[in-house]
């Protein structure tokens, strides 16, 4: 990394230059990146933060590596563990923060060319961000199925399992002696072994055509979405808002690093672009 290199499309690295292009009106297409650490503020803890993230914290959970809980096979085994966590990361217990609120205010501009989320926490949906300009990568916890027979599963029984953490089976009818299927029901979550779902391969097109990317609160471990940043064009000028710098971010003469929190950072981009005080109003009426 040469952070003396000039960058091409800003006039400099930083929050008010990205501002400026932006207010320029020569930025229409934004891309935004999305993990959980846009949804730490809201409550709900990340995977990898050491000491508050939830690999830290699953031991409880009786699980033979942190990553198990997510593991198809694991869960064939023992759902206990999954539903466990479902119980606390579920929709409907959580309100969407600042960062989220700020992509809600791209695409209300008509600029938001298109969000890739890694979250399952459905908050993008309740900032209320048009669901055609969501990809949710990981999939969802909003619709849910049998692992066996692929029968969807009705969603208020689905949220009182949830609620109760206990483990929903499939009641579809079969032929069998018992007359249903009593397979394991799985939120149409992305685990690990399964494919991500087709949104994210017949939308990652998108990501090459962006005039400006945000990644935001991911640690870009996860592949492939983590090789989504790597998409846009080398001139497309790219800002992280981050607690620690990830992936490639920072390499490229237009990246932007603004290391923190990603509220905080989000803040101050809002503020430079004039919208500081819509934000905070469209944030405090939702
Ligand atoms: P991760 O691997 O836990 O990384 C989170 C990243 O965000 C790290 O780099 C942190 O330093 C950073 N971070 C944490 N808090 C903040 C903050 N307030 N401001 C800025 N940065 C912060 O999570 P990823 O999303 O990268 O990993 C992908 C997994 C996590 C996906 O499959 C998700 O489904 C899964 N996940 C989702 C949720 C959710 O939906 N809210 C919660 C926990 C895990």
């Amino acid at each position: 990394v040469n952070d003396d290199t000039p960058p091409r499309t800003l006039s400099e690295r930083s929050i008010s230059a990205v501002a400026d292009l932006i207010n320029s009106g020569k930025v229409r297409r934004v891309v935004v990146m999305t993990g959980a650490g846009i949804s730490t503020a809201a409550g709900i803890p990340d995977f990898r933060s050491p000491e508050t993230g939830l690999y830290a914290n699953l031991a409880s959970l009786d699980l033979p590596e942190p990553e198990a809980v997510f593991d198809l096979s694991f869960f064939k085994e023992n759902p206990r563990p999954f539903y466990a966590l479902a119980k606390e990361l579920y929709p409907g217990r959580y309100h969407p923060t600042v960062s989220h609120v700020f992509i809600s205010l791209l695409a209300s501009k008509n600029l938001l060319h298109q969000l890739f989320t890694q979250n399952i926490d459905c908050l993008e949906r309740a900032a209320g961000i048009p669901e055609d300009l969501i990809v949710e990568a990981h999939g969802s916890f909003a619709t849910q199925r049998c692992v066996e027979c692929k029968t969807t599963y009705d969603d208020d029984k689905m949220r009182d399992h949830v609620r109760r953490g206990d483990v929903p089976r499939c009641e579809a009818k079969t032929g069998g002696l018992e007359g249903v299927c009593d397979g394991l029901v799985k939120p149409d979550i992305v685990f690990f072994g399964e494919q991500l779902p087709r949104s994210f391969f017949d939308r990652m097109p998108k990501a090459a055509q962006a005039d400006l990317v945000l990644v935001m609160g991911t640690s870009l471990q996860v592949h492939p979405f983590a090789s989504l940043p790597n998409q846009a064009m080398e001139y497309v000028p790219r800002v992280l808002f981050n607690m620690e710098r990830v992936g490639t971010l920072g390499s490229q003469a237009d990246d932007v690093l603004v290391l923190g929190d990603c509220d905080t950072g989000v803040r101050k981009l809002a503020d430079a672009l004039g919208w500081g005080e819509e934000l905070e109003k469209v944030w405090k009426e939702l």
